[in-house]
């Protein structure tokens, strides 16, 4: 009998006590382990009343009824009567939801904005969540579980929040063979040889994540665009996931590859100026509509990169963004034409280049073409001036595109906030209409009353049992979203309400992992390309250091392109008397980089080509202050690890070690970062590092011997 006890004990032990590994990740709803919190709480909230019962209004019901039993470890009824503690949910438009609310404030949302107000009706307090539109009534249940999740105030509550940004949306590198360009969690979440039939459950849970911060759109295939998805054998398999996430409010979109009425549908060109071509499309665009009637549209990645596009035909971008934008128009569908356009055959400074291709077209686009804009004019380094196409084509609505994948920053293993990254950007002024003209004003559409507006985040989501192998990968999931949402939100404030959802609330531990994430930028920075090196990682793989690499396909592609190294100095001179790529900034802008002596040293050598013994605000020399930079990135990797260390008893044992051991790998690469740029660059400086710094442990040689074939993320 006993023995028969403890064994039943040890199994449910077993299978009760759960291993934390992730997979819930900012929506765990786990009991709130503050007493004096939860006692609380247990008295505001007693029921729901709900009015409603479409899919999404029963979605965003389960969510808060899940979400409260969890929180609160208690029943939460469902009632028809008013109480003391009641949560009502339910569409604006509802009878009695109606006469609780003031119309001008409903008329405020718009279609996805939300209200959670305190009332009183019939001397019952009450809390109301209420929107204009279904989903909205889902982002607000989201709010409100955040709320209590972070443990905020619910007692007078009088919240309106409305998205400045109208598409939101993720946008996966995935492959039909689920490889992920540049992901590093793993294969692709999606299961296409499954697909449709089998839906897993984690399609369900990636679309309440993104629900959960606003995100209204997946485009599902990577950019290298594969034209088999627009066959039908792969339309129902995207029907079926967009079937999903319909009750989420979240849109399917495809990447269009330029070439498919070629590859797919045997025709001899795709010049978007043939009849034939433009009639293939549009019967492409009615196929598509009839099997997913809310299908966002097309992303598109033309003649860049060896993908084809309307210039393959002498045609334009503007040709081609329009020719689709036709098809999809009838549809209401939407066209993102991306800007990431650089060609081989331009010996131009690959910085001056899409803003070289796009400024003539400004205004040519049809009004469901948006034109999609990396946040800087390379790559999505660890740090870059905002794109000079923010503010420049003002009649042509922009979109952002962030990586939230850490292709340049320490991909699956470093923890690097990125937050910081994407408010850098979106506070920066362009001038376009004067002092106070930031790039998020141009992208939310504000600037130039546009209707259109969208921010796009490159997706860091895999199979990964935790969705982005890094624990801590997953704020930048949350962090994007949060952001596409309300760019005004602060760095800080969003890192703390991850952290809360995520880890704990306790407020030592909120304030030493904040610390932790927001010196986490500078530290990644500083240790792979301080005062403003950039592109100088290992080529193909993009791991790893590998400044000296002079041999890649194309000139844009080596790191000496982008250093420039040499006896007299370091950096790339984009003023007047180099590529002169500053002046496609507003001259407020430029006159704040054009000098060396006073251009902010954070973009120094993305403008300037400077002597080694150039004289730096700290009085040190480039060369000195080089090397400070790069040990203060190691420095500040060490600094992260100890702090970590101390933080052991606040959360569970499986995401504090993960994160330690991810801790001391990004040590070590912080220092091999150091070592390999500061022993390359010593070849031209000449000068010795100066006293106290640690001296590298291997040779140059040995830096450049190292290759790593089968690093991930290669798609
Ligand atoms: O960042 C670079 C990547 C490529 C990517 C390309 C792009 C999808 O190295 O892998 O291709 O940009 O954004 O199109």
């Amino acid at each position: 009998m006993k023995r028969t006890k403890l064994l039943l004990l040890s199994i449910l032990l077993a299978f009760g006590s759960q291993a934390e590994d992730g997979y819930r990740l900012w929506l765990r709803y786990d009991k709130i382990d503050d007493n004096v919190i939860l006692q609380q709480y247990n008295r505001l909230i007693t029921s729901i009343n709900f009015y409603g019962s479409s899919p999404t209004l029963t979605a965003a019901k389960t969510e808060l009824i899940n979400g409260l039993q969890g929180l609160l470890d208690k029943k939460i009824l469902y009632q028809s009567t008013i109480n003391n503690g009641s949560v009502l949910i339910g569409i604006s438009s509802s009878s009695f939801i109606k006469t609780l609310l003031d119309k001008n404030d409903l008329n405020s949302l718009g279609k996805e904005g939300y209200i959670i107000r305190t009332a009183k009706s019939n001397q019952k307090n009450i809390t109301i969540i209420t929107a204009n539109s279904d989903v909205a009534v889902l982002y607000g249940v989201f709010y409100f579980l955040r709320l209590i999740q972070t443990h905020q105030n619910i007692l007078q509550l009088s919240i309106i929040s409305v998205p400045k940004i109208q598409n939101r949306i993720l946008d996966h590198w995935d492959n039909l063979n689920r490889t992920v360009e540049r992901g590093y969690a793993g294969i692709s979440i999606w299961n296409w040889h499954e697909l449709p039939d089998y839906i897993d459950h984690r399609y369900i849970d990636y679309a309440r994540a993104n629900a959960s911060i606003g995100i209204n759109g997946t485009v599902l295939t990577n950019v290298n665009a594969n034209a088999l998805v627009l066959t039908k054998d792969y339309l129902v398999k995207v029907a079926a996931l967009a079937n999903v996430f319909r009750t989420y409010g979240i849109k399917v979109y495809l990447t269009a590859k330029f070439s498919a009425p070629v590859e797919i549908g045997g025709l001899k060109t795709a010049d978007p100026l043939n009849a034939e071509v433009q009639n293939w499309w549009k019967q492409k665009a009615d196929e598509i509509y009839k099997y997913i009637p809310d299908f966002g549209g097309f992303l598109v990645k033309a003649n860049s990169e060896g993908q084809p596009g309307p210039q393959t035909y002498g045609r334009t971008h503007a040709d081609g963004a329009n020719m689709l934008a036709d098809a999809l128009a009838p549809h209401n569908g939407i066209v993102m034409w991306r800007a990431f356009v650089y060609s081989n055959e331009t010996p131009d400074d690959r910085f001056k280049q899409a803003y070289n291709e796009f400024k003539p077209f400004d205004g040519k686009f049809k009004s469901n073409v948006i034109i999609q804009v990396k946040n800087g004019p390379i790559d999505f380094q660890p740090r870059e001036p905002f794109h000079p196409l923010f503010g420049a084509i003002p009649q042509t609505p922009l979109m952002m595109e962030f990586q939230i994948t850490q292709e340049y920053l320490g991909q699956g293993t470093h923890l690097v906030y990125e937050a910081p990254l994407f408010k850098e950007t979106l506070n920066a002024d362009t001038y376009s209409n004067g002092v106070g003209s930031t790039v998020a004003k141009v992208v939310d559409g504000s600037m130039n009353n546009f209707q259109i507006s969208g921010m796009a985040g490159v997706a860091n989501i895999g199979n990964e049992r935790n969705w982005t192998n890094h624990p801590f990968a997953q704020a930048n999931w949350y962090a994007f979203g949060r952001l596409a949402w309300d760019h005004d939100l602060s760095a800080p404030q969003i890192a703390d309400e991850w952290i809360r959802q995520t880890f704990s609330n306790k407020k030592l531990f909120v304030d030493e992992v904040k610390k932790i994430m927001l010196a986490s930028r500078e530290a990644v920075v500083n240790y792979m390309t301080p005062l403003g090196l950039h592109h100088i990682m290992g080529t193909g793989n993009h791991y790893g250091p590998a400044p000296w690499v002079s041999n890649a396909g194309r000139a844009d592609w080596n790191p000496v392109y982008y250093h420039k190294a040499d006896s007299a100095g370091i950096g790339f001179d984009r003023t007047a008397t180099g590529s002169n790529a500053l002046a496609q900034y507003k001259s407020e802008v430029s006159n704040q980089w054009k000098d060396s002596n006073t251009c902010d040293e954070k973009y120094l050598l993305w403008f300037h080509h400077v002597s080694w013994g150039h004289t730096m605000k700290s009085g040190k020399t480039l060369w000195q202050e080089l090397c400070a930079k790069y040990q203060q990135g190691v420095d500040s990797v060490r600094w992260m690890q100890h702090q970590w260390i101390g933080l052991k008893d606040f959360i569970d044992e499986e995401r504090f070690n993960q994160v330690k051991m991810f801790l001391s790998i990004q040590e070590k690469e912080a220092e091999w970062w150091r070592n390999a740029c500061l022993l390359y660059f010593q070849t031209f400086s000449k000068m010795p590092l100066p006293d106290g710094y640690e001296k590298p442990d291997h040779t140059l040689d040995y830096y450049k011997s190292l290759r790593f074939p089968y690093a991930p993320g290669s798609g």
